[in-house]
């Protein structure tokens, strides 16, 4: 890395140790992303190791490993039933210790998936607490029912769960019901019981020691919950104001820090779901000593309601609304567009469709580039999703059966018992399943995508013979490598990763935005970039177009790459193209 100018040197000085500032992040989900044929039709452990290379050359220095721990997969993965072992249709132990030597050989940091609000029911914690009289009944959230009129037993209380389910499940054995927010084979963890984290912190320390560079902290803003009463009426997760960023969940992270996490050079990213800017501040304040970093919500909603199921118009103004708030209100941010959760950002907020026969859309690869120039262009650790970086779209499945998703088919049941229509329930469905990103990797366009020999566990997208890594490897104007060029762009620019973030302009469509290091009216660096997320062109209004001026540093409209001067004079009418994304060097 150049030697920063003196001013650069305080920001440096400020970020050197936080090796994670200074990286770009992969999540891969181990499940979708490539097999080696241990367990057919799904993707393992050797089959990371075998794409390592691929990761290499696209410049990433962190992988976030969703989980592969034993897990009966009631929510792939999400629901642990052992944390100290690796479930063999992923692998064993050695496969384990032979990636992170692997990837540690390529200066690669693995930080594994926490997932500790709760375990599987076949966890032997659960197992045993269902007898009242185990010392591990105190592990789980176990309560009497209450009594209803008519003399039945009710749940203990009014909430609702993530997955728009109930929340508590009667266990004959014990006579009492236990919490499980997610799914029933999910139950709650008790984190009022100091065993519980005792616990957690030999997690902890046991993979640090395998060699883990940290950790992704699942649900890690509602582990305590303080009270059981009954919630405020809502349509969302009702009763969340009891266990959202309590302080014993704040007192618990600033436990696991000074016990463990303080002990080792790793960092967490924790994600917080409903989180709002004054609990983030806290959660990332350096002082306080709890998270890194957070993976916030807010702006993938922006054009949902209720949660994310509803659709409402896309508008520009409104995304950079919201990420300026958060780009400017936290000290570091964990950037991301896309991850196993979310669909795809090409087809969320970018012309992601695809013509019957899996053919994309005639702006498919502009617009995945200018969403890469969005992500590459915020301040804080980007997180790239696996299939992100070819532009990947949403899955073109036509009915439900084909999708695994637990929480697709939760949201299913329950709508039916709203009765909306079928058409109607496919259509939510289709637009915010989470199956959207679990579609296997597309590496080529061979059999099987190039992901398995066997068939897959969720069916490939059709389009994979139009969008995969082998077809786009050596094509200079592929995704794939304006991800590359993108990526170089911002790992040699201090501005570009330390700067700060100024939004400048924005209307339906339209977003342009700043990024300065280096203080007031003193030498520093700024950056301008310009967003068109929309198929037709977009007019620069006059004084927002003053800022468009200087180098131009990069565009993703095929024509100008290269060729600063005749974008100039492009720019001096002030339109962007349709999904034209651009840097400006002022
Ligand atoms: O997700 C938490 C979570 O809230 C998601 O279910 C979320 O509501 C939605 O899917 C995204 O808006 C985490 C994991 O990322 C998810 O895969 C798990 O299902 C869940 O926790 C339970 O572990």
């Amino acid at each position: 890395m150049s030697m920063p100018s003196r001013l650069c040197m305080v920001h440096s000085k400020i970020h050197m140790k936080d090796f994670w500032k200074d990286r770009i992040a992969y999540q891969i989900y181990p499940r979708s992303f490539q097999a080696s044929g241990i367990n057919n039709g799904h993707g393992d452990i050797p089959g990371i190791i075998f794409r390592l290379p691929e990761l290499k050359d696209l410049g990433i220095g962190i992988i976030w490993l969703s989980p592969v721990y034993k897990s009966p997969d009631a929510d792939n993965g999400y629901d642990i039933s052992n944390y100290y072992s690796i479930d063999s249709k992923y692998g064993t132990m050695a496969d384990m210790e032979r990636l992170f030597a692997e990837a540690a050989k390529r200066d690669i940091k693995i930080i594994m998936d926490l997932v500790i609000n709760h375990t599987s029911d076949e966890h032997d914690w659960f197992q045993k607490s269902r007898d009242p009289s185990s010392p591990y009944r105190d592990f789980y959230i176990w309560h009497p029912g209450k009594t209803a009129p008519n003399g039945k037993s009710m749940p203990p209380n009014n909430w609702r769960g993530f997955f728009m389910n109930e929340v508590w499940e009667f266990d004959e054995k014990s006579g009492e019901y236990y919490l499980h927010l997610f799914d029933k084979k999910q139950p709650d963890l008790n984190y009022k019981n100091p065993n519980v984290i005792k616990e957690i912190k030999n997690i902890l320390r046991f993979w640090l020691d395998k060699g883990a560079a940290g950790f992704r902290c699942d649900v890690i803003n509602i582990i305590y919950k303080t009270s059981l009463e009954d919630g405020k009426k809502s349509m969302a997760v009702q009763g969340i104001e009891h266990y959202k960023s309590q302080e014993g969940n704040h007192e618990i992270l600033r436990e696991l820090r000074r016990d463990v996490l303080d002990k080792y050079d790793c960092f967490t990213v924790g994600e917080t779901v409903m989180v709002d800017i004054d609990e983030a501040k806290l959660l990332c304040d350096k002082s306080r000593r709890e998270l890194d970093m957070l993976f916030y919500f807010e702006h993938l909603e922006i054009d949902r309601r209720i949660a994310r199921f509803i659709p409402k118009k896309f508008r520009a103004s409104k995304l950079l609304e919201v990420l300026a708030k958060w780009q400017q209100s936290l000290e570091w941010n964990a950037i991301y567009l896309e991850n196993h959760d979310q669909p795809r950002i090409v087809s969320h907020f970018g012309a992601g469709t695809c013509s019957r026969d899996g053919r994309p859309h005639k702006y498919w690869a502009r617009s995945a580039k200018m969403l890469a120039v969005l992500e590459l262009t915020l301040r804080g650790t980007p997180f790239i999703f696996q299939g992100q970086e070819i532009g990947m779209t949403n899955f073109d499945y036509k009915s439900l059966d084909k999708v695994n998703d637990v929480e697709s088919h939760s949201l299913n049941k329950l709508m039916k018992k709203m009765h909306i229509p079928g058409f109607l329930r496919w259509t939510w469905i289709k637009a915010s399943s989470r199956d959207n990103a679990r579609t296997p990797m597309q590496w080529d366009s061979g059999e099987n995508s190039g992901f398995c020999k066997a068939k897959p566990w969720l069916d490939i997208n059709s389009n994979y013979k139009y969008i995969n890594y082998a077809s786009q490897k050596d094509d200079p104007s592929s995704v794939l490598n304006f991800y590359k060029t993108m990526i170089a762009l911002r790992q040699n620019n201090e501005c570009l990763k330390y700067g700060g973030f100024f939004p400048v302009f924005a209307d339906k469509r339209l977003m342009i935005y700043q990024r300065r290091l280096g203080k007031e009216g003193m030498a520093g660096a700024v950056y301008t970039i310009a967003l068109n997320f929309s198929s037709r062109k977009a007019k620069i209004p006059k004084k927002a177009a003053a800022v468009l001026a200087g180098e131009l540093v990069i565009s993703n409209a095929e024509k100008f790459i290269g060729k600063s001067a005749q974008w100039g004079a492009a720019l001096s009418n002030r339109i962007l193209l349709p999904w034209e994304g651009v840097v400006f060097k002022n």
